[in-house]
């Protein structure tokens, strides 16, 4: 014992970054990627000042119940609905996300993606692979082109917007539907107009989810969702598996309802609905849109950032770069 705070990291991530945190505090990093039973969880939890943790770890008043120095959860995402932030904030607890740093290289994800569906990259791929290659018919794997098209976003964040900048390299008009407009300088800034969710559903061809999952968004689009979409659209969930129904995505998919989907996040992962596993109009991938080498390093430096400011250290010593509940902050001033 060091008498220093410790630090509990859930997983592997990057040593160079993490050694940051090491003049000031005890650290215990995972050396592999782990699932953790809510009581194992809590005994992780029990001895720590501070967190840092990832999407698989799901934290409640139940968790941190036996952890009375726990005073910081760092999530190494954006999204945090693994995290049950009523919980953390009852308990003085501060919960923070990694906010921006993984913008582009997300929206740049979601583009290959999209024109992954549109084109059947993925579809032509495995033909090819399986030996089918003798001759390619003049009509043989005919896609969808983006250009002049109707590009919606539901969830227009800032991942959103990053989105949607990228549009008009592709030659497509931009539509989004949000809780409320944006302001008018950021609407002009991506060429997005807002359209009420039916419209929204009615008139992209593309269509990308972008919103974070709340009770709320929940099955935001499910088969009256989908029903209301051209049989020609293609669907991109960039966002959380649980905004789609995917029993319901399956079925119009396979019913030619909807033209192609491209999903890079599912209910229940890593389980994948088979349903969607049998199919050759969608293509899949394992939550990788902020996965690069240089969002990860952010992603990995901002949830060091946020540790070290809140204990007074680092470049961002007593304000947390990006805190998701800021109100416990003010009520338990930095030491
Ligand atoms: C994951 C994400 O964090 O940031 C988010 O909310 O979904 C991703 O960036 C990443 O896949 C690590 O689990």
């Amino acid at each position: 014992m060091t008498g220093k705070p410790r630090v509990w990291i859930s997983r592997p991530t990057f040593p160079d970054i993490v050694a940051r945190l090491e003049p000031y505090f005890e650290v215990t990093a995972e050396p592999e990627e782990t699932a953790f039973m809510p009581a194992a969880l809590a005994a992780k939890l029990a001895p720590c000042g501070a967190a840092i943790v990832g999407l698989k770890e799901r934290i409640g008043a139940a968790e941190v119940a036996g952890a009375p120095a726990l005073r910081i959860v760092a999530n190494l995402a954006v999204g945090y609905d693994n995290l049950d932030i009523p919980a953390l904030t009852a308990a003085g607890i501060l919960a923070s996300n990694t906010a921006d740093v993984l913008n582009e290289s997300v929206a740049d994800y979601t583009w290959a993606l999209l024109l992954g569906a549109a084109r059947r990259m993925d579809a032509a791929e495995r033909w090819l692979r399986a030996g089918h290659w003798h001759a390619t018919g003049f009509k043989a794997w005919l896609g969808l082109d983006t250009r002049g098209r109707t590009l919606g976003i539901l969830g227009m964040g800032r991942i959103g917007q990053a989105i949607a900048r990228r549009a008009a390299g592709f030659g497509m008009r931009v539509a989004y539907h949000n809780r409320s407009s944006l302001p008018a300088a950021i609407e002009a800034e991506c060429a997005a107009r807002y359209l009420d969710k039916p419209a929204l559903l009615a008139e992209s061809d593309f269509l990308v989810l972008a919103v974070p999952l709340t009770a709320e968004s929940r099955h935001a689009i499910g088969a009256a969702e989908l029903a209301q979409m051209k049989p020609t659209a293609v669907l991109v969930n960039i966002a959380r598996g649980g905004v789609v129904d995917d029993a319901a995505l399956a079925a119009a998919l396979g019913e030619g309802r909807l033209a192609a989907a491209a999903l890079d996040v599912f209910e229940g992962e890593p389980h994948v609905h088979p349903a969607l596993l049998a199919l050759d109009n969608v293509v899949l991938s394992p939550h990788i849109a902020s996965a690069t080498w240089d969002t990860r390093r952010a992603m990995t430096a901002m949830a060091v950032d946020n540790v070290l400011a809140l204990f007074g250290r680092g470049p961002h010593a007593g304000r947390p770069p990006s805190p998701v509940n800021p109100e416990v902050l003010a009520r338990r001033p930095a030491p």
